[in-house]
């Protein structure tokens, strides 16, 4: 097989596919050590639907934006979702934050303390009702709860809680709506975390119902965690809700999905696919989550939304039947073989002329480069505050 004739016989599976931006990925960022400013960051959440929208008209690929609750509050969320219209793109995914409140020093939904529960459940009201304004489907919570040190915290107790204040909100959700549960690890707490890992958002999104399923953000997981079974696994539950997209070398980097492990990416993407994960029956939401440190930040998403696109066609272009041939037959190298074939098929010509079919630039990120998008955005966004990632 060519990886012509490969090609062809998966471009249309292509087309349709929708890869989320975050509003934040326009906003300064860096490290806890220093946030590097950039000439024509946002000043505002219209100028960050701005950048998102234009990443969508160099790409087809990013139709909706997720907003971050209150990074980018409004007075007004129907005019905002008029202006992103306005602009060709949708609003998205809200996310809620119980993080940067001083009353969340100890949690928020887990928290000992009634009040301070009650103040998290109520953000998460208010990020419904703003679905409501904006149109959006999901509602994705992210937790910072956890605690240092062993002995600070009655792990049992916080689960228990934790359930409790998940329940009060699910039974706001909306028929539409979903509420997706993302875990995490470690940091801002390093002893234990109350969403650490898959299996335990699983438990909590499985005891609320339907509406409720998990989110796998890739940054989240120790080195050497084989991310692919946890997708399959998910997929195999019909609990995978949304992918928080980006690339980690050591901690939660959030740097470009598909830069430091483009073969994770493509490892990932085969298991989304032969799980029913992708294409129009599927309603796994696909995102990014992701900063822009040291990089300028739209080619920075025009460069992710790529990245996953290209993984994506290479992991169509695996050979299904000969794969499950060669796996029955227990031909080990055959059966890696044709998993790596696929992986090295450089589909970057064959989708240049997909995109030029399409009436898109065939390469975006030189388009991007030569447009005058970035020189005037440079000129017009002075003076006001510009807006760090968070
Ligand atoms: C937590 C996280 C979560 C937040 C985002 C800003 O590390 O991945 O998705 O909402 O970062
Ligand atoms: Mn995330
Ligand atoms: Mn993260």
């Amino acid at each position: 097989m060519t990886s012509h004739t490969g090609f062809a016989a998966i471009a249309a599976q292509l087309d349709g596919q929708a890869i989320e931006l975050p509003s934040w990925a326009f906003g300064n960022s860096g490290t806890r050590f220093k946030v590097f400013g950039s000439a024509g960051t946002p000043r505002s959440v219209e100028e960050k639907i701005a950048d998102a929208a234009t990443v969508h008209r160099f790409t087809g690929l990013a139709p909706t934006v997720a907003l971050h609750i209150p990074w980018d509050k409004v007075d007004d969320y129907a005019a905002l979702r008029s202006y992103a219209a306005e602009q060709g793109v949708a609003l998205g995914t809200i996310n809620s934050n119980t993080f940067q409140d001083d009353d969340y020093k100890f949690g928020s939904l887990a928290h000992v303390d009634p009040k301070v529960r009650r103040k998290a459940i109520d953000h998460h009201l208010e990020c419904i009702d703003i679905m409501d304004a904006t149109g959006s489907r999901d509602l994705k919570s992210w937790l910072a709860d956890g605690s240092n040190y062993p002995g600070q915290a009655d792990l049992r107790g916080r689960q228990d809680r934790l359930a409790e204040s998940l329940s009060t909100i699910y039974d706001r959700i909306g028929e539409e709506q979903r509420l997706v549960l993302e875990y995490k690890f470690f940091e801002p707490a390093f002893y234990h975390t109350d969403v650490p890992d898959w299996g335990t958002s699983y438990a909590q999104v499985t005891a609320l119902g339907e509406r409720a399923t998990v989110c796998l953000d890739t940054g989240h997981h120790a080195p050497g965690t084989n991310i692919e079974f946890i997708v399959m696994q998910l997929l195999r539950l019909g609990k995978l809700g949304s992918f928080d997209f980006n690339s980690r070398f050591y901690a939660d980097d959030d740097l470009i999905v598909g830069s430091a492990d483009p073969f994770q990416l493509f490892r990932i993407l085969f298991e989304v696919i032969r799980g029913g994960g992708f294409g129009p029956d599927s309603d796994v939401a696909f995102m990014l989550d992701q900063c822009h440190n040291v990089e300028n930040k739209i080619p920075g998403q025009i460069r992710s939304v790529l990245n996953v696109q290209e993984m994506t066609a290479r992991a169509l272009l695996v050979d299904r039947v000969a794969l499950d041939a060669a796996q029955t037959d227990g031909d080990v190298l055959g059966a890696h073989g044709i998993l790596m074939d696929a992986f090295y098929t450089d589909v970057r010509g064959d989708l240049a002329a997909w995109r030029e079919e399409r009436g898109l630039p065939a390469d975006p990120m030189r388009a991007y480069a030569e447009s005058d998008y970035q020189s005037q955005i440079e000129a017009a966004r002075v003076g006001g505050t510009q807006l760090s990632w968070n």
